[in-house]
């Protein structure tokens, strides 16, 4: 296994930057971009002081006047040139999400394909913002629905999907009427910054305003610079939980419109009708896939007591056999941990699980540091927890995978047994995504019913991460509410006008009311 050397790591890079039309690469700038496949810094870029924040939303509002009245599908043209551009850039940009947040090839591939996707459903959206006809309770009179561009969107992501989650709130922001400017995490600017290289040719292709969108760069006072702009009519903010308990009170104060993708802390419960190969593999891209750093990533495993150890020997023969190393490799299959406060996580937790009275089955050190000492690669670990006690409660952003049991071994009430499973599924703070892998279709229903999974997304027989961007994205408790994507998500980024028009001669007051 080699690291590939940073000095070429740095050529490929503005080699990437220049094709993708990358131009605010600045030596003197005060914010480093840095890879975590080596650890070393890549170039430098400079970061917006608060003033600048608020000349950007100024531009972007201006923006906003333009393209509210510039028809959807009109809008939507230019969603469909971005989706070109994207579709030919791909594997550049690919590649920078690998070399910059450390995705194996694929998976950086799968970002821009998620990118790609998303365009393709907002062109189509473009021309089906429709609205709802409503029956009147008065003669002559007609109620409609109408929604309308909403103002700027401020969207903030984190580094782990650089570019999708960017694309999933600009496309939709964007066909809805809405000019977006972006905060994306100070560890991934430069994907960023070759989103707004591609977004920026898109418009002038199509002969669309400027300033639809721009980015923001800098740590935490460009954000709230931006956060409390009381022009940025709605804030998307992907990120950790305790971010969003920052973010949320500065917008609920102004009465800006939130939309929250927080932390998650997904699980599977495996039956003992588990199609036991199937679920192997579902749980392993989940919990191990993009080295943990997924807010869908698997972290909790409920399994009945029948099967639990079949599955624990079974899932630690698979990490034992997972290519750990650069993700720039073909044949790796997990990457590096994006920094050293990642890393300081995954070996807290571990060592806390291990004081909770848990056993670590698998993986758990760190590897390959005598190459890339600044470089934080770790083997995915596996945890058998007796209780699903604090630690567990937490979402740790690593490889950690912790089973509980459920039920027992000779256990005569299976409908009781899963009741236990789901209330140990639910009871944690976050409400991301979840599945449930058996073969009976009482347990799938009920998993899926008003009284199972308390998450935004459940699936059965599929790990939870990894979801189709036709479904609306997002979940409930601490996760924090948002909808992202597919489904009617797109009514985040509009305002709903309810209009009454009165076509007779009289004026009929609703409720019967007689005034005069
Ligand atoms: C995230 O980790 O912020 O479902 C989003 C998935 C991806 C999105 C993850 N489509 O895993």
């Amino acid at each position: 296994m080699t690291l590939t050397a940073h000095d070429d790591l740095v050529a490929r890079t503005t080699s990437i930057l220049d094709r993708l039309g990358v131009t605010a690469i600045d030596p003197d700038g005060d914010l480093a971009a840095r890879s975590p496949v080596t650890g070393g810094d890549l170039v430098r870029v400079r970061s917006h002081s608060a003033a600048e924040v608020g000349e950007i939303v100024t531009a972007a509002h201006d923006a906003f006047l333009a393209w509210r009245e510039t028809p959807a599908p009109v809008r939507g043209a230019l969603v469909r040139e971005l989706g070109l551009l994207l579709r030919e850039h791909k594997a550049d940009l690919g590649a920078l999400v690998s070399v910059e947040a450390g995705k194996i090839r694929s998976e950086g591939l799968g970002e821009v394909q998620e990118m790609i996707d998303i365009c393709d459903l907002a062109v189509g959206l473009s021309r089906q913002l429709t609205g709802l006809t409503i029956a009147s309770e008065r003669p002559g009179h007609r109620m409609m629905e109408q929604w309308h561009p909403l103002g700027v969107v401020g969207v903030i992501s984190a580094f782990n999907f650089p570019v999708a989650v960017w694309s999933w709130n600009a496309a939709l922001a964007l066909v809805c009427g809405d000019p977006v400017v972006w905060k994306p995490s100070e560890k991934t600017v430069l994907t960023a910054l070759a989103c707004q290289a591609l977004v920026t040719e898109a418009a002038r292709r199509v002969g669309a305003p400027e300033h639809l969108s721009s980015v923001v760069l800098g740590t935490a006072e460009v954000g709230e610079a931006l956060v409390d702009d009381h022009r940025v009519a709605l804030v998307s903010a992907t990120g950790s939980t305790r971010m969003g308990r920052a973010v949320a009170p500065r917008v609920a104060a102004r009465f800006g419109k939130l939309l929250l993708e927080l932390g998650g802390n997904n699980a599977a419960i495996v039956t003992p009708s588990a199609d036991l190969d199937l679920t192997v593999r579902g749980i392993v891209f989940s919990a191990a896939g993009t080295a943990g750093q997924r807010c869908t990533t698997l972290r909790r495993v409920i399994v009945h007591a029948s099967v639990a150890d079949e599955l624990c020997r079974r899932i630690a023969a698979a990490y034992g056999t997972l290519p750990i190393g650069s993700p720039l490799d073909d044949g790796t299959l997990v990457g590096p941990l994006i920094d050293a406060a990642s890393y300081q996580g995954y070996a807290d937790a571990l060592d806390k699980a291990r004081a909770n009275g848990g056993t670590v089955l698998a993986g758990g050190e760190r590897v390959l540091a005598d190459e890339a000492a600044d470089a934080y690669y770790v083997q995915p670990a596996l945890v058998r927890m007796p209780t699903q006690s604090e630690i567990v409660q937490a979402e740790t952003f690593a490889p950690i995978l912790y089973v509980m049991t459920y039920g027992s071994a000779d256990s005569t009430d299976p409908a009781r047994d899963f009741d236990e499973a789901l209330a140990m599924h639910n009871d944690v703070p976050q409400g991301l995504s979840s599945s449930v892998f058996t073969l009976n279709v009482r347990e799938a229903e009920r998993f899926l019913s008003a009284a199972g999974s308390d998450c935004g997304i459940a699936n059965v027989n599929i790990g939870p991460s990894g979801a189709e961007i036709g479904g609306a994205f997002g979940g409930e408790k601490e996760t924090g509410g948002g909808r992202e994507s597919g489904s009617d998500a797109w009514r985040a980024y509009m305002r709903r006008a309810t209009n009454t028009v009165n076509y007779s001669t009289e004026l009929p007051l609703a409720q019967g009311v007689e005034f005069g």
